[in-house]
């Protein structure tokens, strides 16, 4: 297919750092994108500087291992992802329980470097390896009367000191709109950096959403079902005032709480500017579509 732009990395494979760093730049810079152009998001909105691993894997997000930034980073070692087994079920044609390799058989790992949008107004910028989500619901076959794809994060309470704290009400469970789980921009990643994906970044394999706000993109996924009915989200159910379905990120729809015009990109300084959060993240060329005719404001 035209927009698989780099085929030569399955997440097995161990690139160092430095050598796929600067095969990424190649890529970022010269790269055109086949029919949705990929590589041309990211190369249209100037140079994509990517974050360290060490920024990736200290700053995180997994309510499951804690509530501060460096707990997962701490705490995250206790998660076990082998064997790993995802459940796939309601609207599909093949469903059971798959272990990891054999729902990934035979599917192409591709590299995406993208933008990353956390709803608390902070940003990366991260080289996954991944398969498009795509692949995966083809694989198993979506039946015709499926519109939306719920996703379902592992609980393991012995290992999760957040589960054991009930910082939030888990499973963390997320969901999206049948088109936008199709759409060639969402991945499930297995890599970061050509690496296999830290405990911490959601090991072994994540959503990533790059148009829509971080707590959409689920970690460690166990579940994922195919429904006709709006799923419930984790975010929504802990504070529907404040967080919605949807979750685009939109620079004119500020948070309650906060504004979301600009972002501080984590590894910028203390002392960096702000910059600019873009609509759609970056994507809006590529995603605009999805959205046509809705009130952007009433579905946040
Ligand atoms: N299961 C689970 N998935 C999750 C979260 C979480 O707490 N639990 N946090 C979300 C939020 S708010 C963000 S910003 C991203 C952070 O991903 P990262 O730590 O890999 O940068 O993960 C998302 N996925
Ligand atoms: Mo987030």
């Amino acid at each position: 297919m035209a927009h698989r732009w780099t085929n030569d990395l399955t997440y097995t494979d161990v690139t160092p750092k430095a050598a796929y760093l600067n095969r990424r730049q190649i890529l970022a810079g010269t790269v055109g994108l086949g029919a949705i152009g990929l590589a041309g998001a990211a190369s249209a909105q100037g140079e994509l500087e990517p974050n360290t691993l060490e920024e990736i894997t200290s700053y995180n997000n997994f309510y499951e291992f804690g509530t501060g930034k460096g707990d997962p980073a701490k705490n995250a070692g206790a998660l076990v992802t082998s064997p790993w087994s995802i459940k796939v079920d309601g609207l599909v044609d093949n469903p059971g329980e798959y272990a990891l390799a054999d729902l990934l058989d035979g599917l192409t790992v591709e590299d995406r470097l993208y933008r990353f949008r956390c709803v608390e107004a902070w940003s990366m910028v991260i080289p996954w390896n991944g398969i498009e989500l795509a692949d995966i619901l083809n694989k198993v076959g979506v039946q015709s009367g499926a519109k939306y794809v719920a996703f379902e994060t592992v609980v393991q309470p012995e290992n999760m000191i957040g589960v054991q704290r009930r910082v939030l009400d888990f499973p963390y469970v997320e969901g999206l709109r049948l088109d936008e789980a199709m759409h060639p921009l969402t991945i499930l990643a297995t890599g970061i950096y050509g690496e296999p994906i830290a405990n911490q970044n959601g090991a072994p394999i994540r959503l990533v959403v790059p148009w829509k706000y971080g707590f959409k993109s689920i970690k460690s996924i166990v579940r994922i079902t195919l429904t006709d009915e709006e799923p419930p989200i984790s975010w929504n159910k802990a504070n529907p005032r404040e967080y919605g379905f949807y979750s685009n990120v939109n620079p004119n729809v500020d948070h309650p709480r906060w504004s979301q015009a600009s972002e501080r990109k984590i590894g910028g300084g203390l002392f960096a500017d702000r910059q600019d959060t873009l609509m759609f993240n970056g994507y809006e060329k590529e995603v605009a579509s999805l959205y046509e005719g809705m009130d952007l404001r009433e579905f946040f």
